[in-house]
């Protein structure tokens, strides 16, 4: 962008900031757009200011710490990445609110620990959403699209949703304008019709646009660069408005795919073929904002929704998806805003995927939902202000819907469990045993410091207590807790036959399904 562009952005954003967002209503006619799904109780849309930056948010499946060239990855080359990095901001000590897919997307749109929404857990076990989940997040909440729709915005979400397959709980019931994608996630198919039963209960998986599907079992190996192809078209029709595309990578989630000129090509099999396809995608979505010259003023963050498997890196954090230490739940992320973040900085302050919702509303000029949130508005952090800190005074890590861990500056309390807890699995996981670590000395989480600093145990144990009162834990209903949604009957989006919870906790198909541990879904 010229510079003297430059200088306008950085102006209108500095307007937008001090002064609590007058700004000057464009010409642009935003009545073409959808109305609002929940058009009863929400206030009116207003036209696009001025100064408004876009937002792109590319949310990776299952990219580990350590996945990314920039945060120390030796077998992936993402020369994209890495330069987004080198143009924006690092945060180090980013962390998503579940170490699994929809209990971190909810926290994403909502702004909230899952449990407060509800979403820690599937309808039928302890797991994320399946296929015809009578449950998804409460179209009652109100969403971050929801949120920027009302300033004017127009909204997409390109990827793989999971937080509902019902259609009132599917995106464009949650504020996106466009929905592309896939409902849940890629390996949540059967290869074929189950014994004895018609060739239309056979799950495959289904592709949507919009409220359509548009193709069942779609090619995998072409996800990245469809998905890239539609965040682009979207960005191309909505240059000379404010947009907001959530673009949630159905990659690298197992099983790994990628299209043929990435596929064999990087020197450490398909997982790193498939960064290194996601690498190129973000590379196309930067060089597209460039050439349309609204690069200056579009907030891009780079992210996972949870930590690698094992088929990943997260080093030097122990654990990693589905696990409570660090590796599970502290992802990489990169935010890039050439008019307002400084470029080539690196922050170790503490904030979170529910971050997103409050910052962007400001940014955008909005105000925030009614209902109580948790995440905070991390602006002053982004633009590099001088003494700017963590909001946090203690963050939660909650696994399933059971309260595991508190942090507080550099100080991380895993909590003494009840040997009855449940795991991933429904099994008992028997007793765990109260541990403190320093996160600033010991990262991967190995020097056991409680009996050393009683008074620090002291502390966060009394934070977890006050998040038992208020968000809850196992069999736990906090005060400041809400519904999700249901539907009493639903449907597998592929189907109109109603799915009974064993068609899936019980499908040998299903990559949770182990006959040795004699799973039960749970109410
Ligand atoms: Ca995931």
């Amino acid at each position: 962008m010229m510079k003297s562009n430059r200088i306008k952005t950085v102006l209108a954003l500095a307007v937008l900031v001090l002064t609590g967002f007058i700004g000057t209503a464009t010409a642009e006619d935003v009545s073409a757009q959808p109305a609002l799904p929940k058009s009863a109780n929400q206030p009116a849309v207003k036209m696009p200011m001025r100064g408004q930056p876009n937002f792109v948010v590319i949310f990776c499946d299952d990219l580990g710490y350590a996945d990314v060239g920039c945060f120390g990855s030796k077998r992936n080359k993402t020369p994209q990445i890495d330069k987004m990095a080198a143009e924006g901001l690092r945060f180090t000590d980013f962390y998503v609110t579940a170490p699994v897919c929809s209990p971190s997307r909810s926290s994403l749109l909502t702004g909230c620990y899952p449990l407060r929404v509800n979403m820690s857990r599937s309808s039928r076990g302890p797991y994320v959403l399946l296929p015809g989940d009578n449950k998804g997040l409460n179209p009652s909440e109100t969403t971050i699209a929801e949120l920027l729709k009302l300033q004017g915005y127009s909204t997409a979400c390109i990827g793989k949703w999971h937080v509902g397959d019902q259609p009132e709980f599917m995106p464009n019931s949650q504020g996106f304008d466009y929905y592309y994608g896939i409902p849940y996630s890629n390996d949540m198919k059967r290869k074929g019709p189950r014994k004895g039963q018609a060739d239309n209960r056979g799950m495959h998986l289904p592709l949507f646009r919009n409220d359509k599907i548009i193709e069942l079992s779609p090619d995998q190996r072409l996800l990245t660069q469809n998905l890239t192809a539609e965040a682009i078209k979207f960005i191309k029709v909505n240059k000379d408005k404010p947009f907001f595309v959530y673009l949630p990578q159905v990659m690298p989630h197992s099983p790994h795919y990628a299209s043929a000129a990435f596929s064999g090509k990087s020197e450490h099999g398909i997982y790193s073929d498939v960064i290194e396809e996601l690498d190129w995608s973000v590379g196309q979505i930067l060089s597209t904002l460039r050439e349309l010259k609204i690069d200056d003023n579009t907030l891009v963050i780079f992210t996972s929704d949870n930590g690698a498997t094992s088929r990943g890196e997260n080093h030097p954090l122990s654990g990693g998806k589905g696990k409570i230490l660090e590796g599970g739940m502290r992802v990489p992320c990169i935010m890039r805003w050439p008019a307002a973040i400084p470029a080539g900085k690196t922050s170790c302050e503490l904030i979170t995927v529910m971050d997103f919702l409050p910052t962007f509303t400001k940014l955008a000029g909005g105000e925030l939902p009614k209902a109580r949130i948790d995440g905070k508005d991390i602006s002053s952090l982004m633009f590099g202000r001088a003494g700017a800190k963590t909001p946090y005074k203690k963050f939660f890590y909650y696994r399933i819907d059971q309260l595991r861990a508190v942090r507080s500056g550099d100080w991380k309390l895993h909590l003494a469990l009840d040997p009855t807890l449940e795991g991933w699995d429904g099994v008992r996981k028997g007793k765990c045993d109260l541990a403190l670590y320093d996160l600033r000395t010991d990262i991967g989480e190995k020097i056991n410091l409680a009996d050393k600093h009683p008074e620090v145990v002291q502390r966060l144990s009394a934070y977890a207590a006050e998040a038992r009162k208020d968000i809850g834990d196992w069999q736990l209903p906090g005060r400041g807790q809400r519904k999700a949604g249901r539907v009493d009957n639903p449907v597998h989006p592929t189907t109109t036959t109603d799915i009974k919870s064993t068609d899936w906790i019980g499908n040998p198909d299903s990559p949770h399904y182990d006959p040795r541990k004699k799973m039960r879904p749970k109410k």
